[in-house]
């Protein structure tokens, strides 16, 4: 049994789940839950002390995110998440690379909202906004293209638009982005979504 350091919230192990349950390899992973966070059990396995990291059966530890996704296209069976064909590969990756920033944003403008009243910096909430805004614009823009495909790009693009709605929902990003909104709608209806959704 593998073992996944976890917490519930974290968008980047939301994506992991996803390839894990596109991969029909979810009930070979065994999630810690966050508190290996906070009694100190996940630094002795990631220096990073960041979730996700999978330990393997040998003890090895794999992070980050993208790593551990290319470590499951391995294993098991399913959609493949990163396409070895060169063009197809750096485009997924480059649309990951997309989703990612919005999830890498999102994350750090929730935690700038987490400090005392007196430190938090709203431009620096903006800025992160900025970004999150920008890729959106950049995914309308070519979500065409991904159609119906599931592989790192498209469930990178479901965690990170289901990141936005559960913390930054205020940023109404379906009104100026239809066919994302549409997109998404029926993305968000797989089970590996349905079945990773963070705690309301
Ligand atoms: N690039 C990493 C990002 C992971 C990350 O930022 N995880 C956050 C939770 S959403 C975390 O563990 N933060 C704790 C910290 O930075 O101390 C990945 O893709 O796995």
């Amino acid at each position: 049994m593998m073992k996944l350091h976890d917490s519930p919230t974290s968008p980047f192990v939301r994506k992991v789940l996803i390839a894990a349950h596109e991969r029909g390899l979810a009930d070979q992973i065994e999630l810690t839950g966050p508190e290996t966070m906070a009694n100190g059990e996940l630094r002795k396995e990631s220096p990073l002390e960041k979730v996700p990291a999978l330990v393997l059966d040998d003890g090895t530890a794999l992070y980050d995110s993208l790593v551990i996704v290319s470590y499951l296209d391995g294993l098991g069976s399913g959609p493949q998440m990163i396409p070895s064909d060169q063009d197809a590969r750096t485009t997924v990756l480059r649309r990951h690379a997309l989703a990612d920033g919005i999830m890498e944003a999102g994350v750090a403008s929730v935690m700038e909202t987490r400090r005392p009243d007196d430190k938090i910096w709203t431009d620096a909430i903006n800025r992160q906004r900025g970004k999150i805004e920008r890729a959106i614009d950049a995914l309308e823009g070519e979500v065409d293209t991904v159609g119906d495909a599931v592989d790192l790009s498209s469930i990178s693009m479901g965690a990170a638009l289901g990141y936005v709605d559960f913390r930054l929902g205020d940023m109404g990003w379906r009104d100026n982005h239809p066919k994302l909104a549409a997109w998404y709608e029926a993305f968000a209806k797989r089970p590996s979504m349905v079945g990773t959704v963070p705690p309301g």
